[in-house]
């Protein structure tokens, strides 16, 4: 079994890496999980460039100086962030050295390559001494052919991580989370034959409930047969690639629709040569029909939740399985259908499990506020990383949105960055709907305008809006109006406000920092909603509260940001009952 191998270019200090971006079905590939106790330094000062870490040199001679080396060195978990595991990490921006040694078998036919889920948030990597390349971005993978470098035996493995904030990068040098860094997802080795499955598209066309779309790509540009079969649908098709080794995928199909209630997915195979590929994918149509969001034909309120990629009872990044269907079990107890995965691209295994539990997702990439969009790299750092997540989780069905951006000021960079990249989000995914969250709008009396010129390139509008918390209320919430220049819909992607658990006030006139504030607010906020008629999602900020070392109050927060609806033990605050209850309802009505 054998998976997928895409060529794609990787920007790093400022030179490109020719790269591979593997996309899906790693397990179907992986001759071995690099998981588990990795050594390291911790390069306080940045020497360890100059004193050439990477080669693991050892003393030779009772008067050979060498002065770093992995032999004996402290040892951190992979994956997992640095912060969590050692006390002395806990603040650390800086760079840590990983060592692993495996060993490996070469075979005939095989190709091999070094795969990694994400590195935070820019790393190098050395395969047995020699630079195999970079990566900058914390939440999407890459990997390397390292087909001409591994050899038989004992391989000495070595990446440097490094998670400083910079303005330069994405996102920049502030943002309302932690800045856990390391090896904080899973490492593997891959092999595929020479001549493989390097990439597949297959989704519903867009509007089409009956029609499948998409594509094959071969490692081998010549012509040849690829077989896709999807045997619980009786589907069995011979395709044939172009001189360009892609085969266009366009057939109809009776399938089981996926949705929510009923989260279908089905096998699908594809044979070439002596390579297979199976994936689970799910088929579904999501589209836009004036304010409408439509799934599968039928209208449909998403019901979401925004959360982070942290545990907050460990205080760390969350990494496992287990992680994942803790945070996508609370947003289902909650009374979802939908979840917003803040800010980045999550762990791929998460992507997965709301598939199968019947969570539609957004999915975004962290250019989050204060971007140097007058930088010209920023463009095509934004756009790696936009590639890099659409590559990875294109097969995903649960996937309705992709978002380019979080509350970034309208401007001329700013418009002709996110423009250019919804261009290209719609050239490589035509399937989804594109959206972006924005806090830019006009007051006029009681009356929120919203006019971001950005909306002309996205189908869904998305409004982060803190009535009652940053903004104070204009007229009753009864009374506030939104009008849109745009006959598109709108989610309101972030509303909310701390509170900080077991903190109590009187009922009607609690302070700030109170549960009865924060609960009061939400229902303020879901009278406000009522009136708003183009509005057709919510998801409140946010699940549970979350790290932060921007949020120092000293009494309430103490490097917690304290919107979520739980606690950072995970104890439900009075406004979850709110938000649980109008869930209920909307579910009702959608019935
Ligand atoms: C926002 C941001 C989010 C913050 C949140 C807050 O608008 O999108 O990342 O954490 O507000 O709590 O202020």
């Amino acid at each position: 079994l054998t998976g997928l191998i895409k060529k794609s270019v990787c920007f790093l200090f400022g030179f490109a890496i020719a790269m591979s971006a593997r996309a899906q079905s790693i397990a179907a590939c992986s001759e071995a999980n690099l998981d588990g106790k990795w050594n390291v330094i911790i390069d306080w000062y940045g020497s360890g460039n100059a004193a050439d870490i990477a080669s693991n040199k050892q003393a030779t001679g009772k008067d050979d100086f060498v002065e770093f080396s992995f032999d004996n060195s402290q040892t951190l978990a992979v994956p997992g962030d640095w912060n969590y595991q050692r006390d002395e990490l806990k603040y650390y921006e800086g760079t840590v050295w990983y060592q692993r040694d495996f060993d490996y078998l070469p075979r005939r036919g095989k190709r091999a390559y070094l795969h990694f889920d994400g590195v935070s948030y820019r790393c190098e990597v050395y395969l047995n001494g020699k630079l195999l390349g970079g990566h900058e971005g914390s939440f999407t993978p890459f990997q390397f052919d390292v087909s001409g470098i591994i050899k038989r035996g004992k391989n000495l493995l070595v990446l440097k991580a490094n998670n400083e904030r910079r303005e330069d990068a994405i996102p920049a040098r502030k943002f309302d989370w932690w800045n856990y860094g390391g090896i904080t997802r899973s490492v593997n080795l891959l092999t595929v034959p020479d001549e493989h499955i390097a990439d597949y598209f297959i989704q519903l066309k867009k509007g089409s409930l009956t029609d499948l779309c998409g594509w094959v790509q071969l490692s081998d540009k010549q012509y040849r047969q690829v077989r896709l079969e999807i045997p619980e649908a009786h589907i069995k098709k011979v395709l044939t690639t172009d001189s360009a080794g892609r085969a266009q995928i366009d057939l109809p199909a009776k399938l089981a629709l996926w949705s929510p209630e009923q989260p279908k997915l089905y096998a699908v195979k594809l044979y070439a040569g002596n390579d297979t590929v199976t994936d689970l994918i799910g088929f579904r149509s999501i589209e836009v029909k004036g304010t409408q969001i439509l799934l599968n034909k039928k209208p449909v309120f998403l019901r979401g939740i925004s959360f982070h990629e942290e545990m907050p009872q460990r205080a760390a990044r969350a990494y496992s399985e287990a992680d994942s269907r803790t945070l996508l079990t609370w947003a289902k107890e909650l009374g979802c259908n939908f979840v917003r995965l803040a800010h980045y691209p999550q762990n791929p295994q998460t992507v997965k499990l709301a598939e199968q539990m019947g969570l539609m997702m957004w999915e975004e990439i962290p250019v989050w506020q204060g971007i140097q969009f007058s930088n010209p790299q920023i463009l095509s750092k934004a756009n790696n990383m936009l590639h890099e997540m659409i590559e990875r989780d294109k097969n995903r069905c649960g996937i309705i949105i992709w978002s380019l951006s979080n509350e970034t000021a309208p401007g001329p960079d700013r418009n002709a960055t996110l423009t250019q990249m919804a261009k290209d989000a719609r050239a490589m995914d035509d399937t989804r709907l594109i959206s972006s969250a924005f806090d830019h709008f006009k007051y006029s009396g009681n009356q929120i305008l919203i006019d971001d010129p950005l909306s002309e390139s996205l189908d869904v509008l998305a409004a982060n809006k803190y009535m009652g918390w940053y903004a104070k209320w204009p007229a009753g919430p009864g009374n506030v109006v939104w009008k849109s220049t745009f006959n598109k819909p709108l989610i309101i992607s972030e509303f909310g406000a701390e509170a900080l658990y077991g903190n109590h006030g009187a009922k009607d006139t609690a302070s700030l920092w109170t549960e009865e504030y924060q609960e009061q607010l939400y229902k303020d906020n879901l009278a406000m909603f009522k009136n708003i008629p183009f509005l057709q999602g919510v998801c409140p900020w946010i699940l549970a509260d979350f790290r932060s070392p921007g949020r120092m109050q000293a009494q309430y927060q103490q490097g917690w940001n304290r919107k979520g609806l739980l606690s950072d033990k995970g104890f439900k605050k009075k406004a979850w009952y709110v938000m649980h209850s109008f869930y209920q309802q909307k579910q009702q009505e959608n019935k």
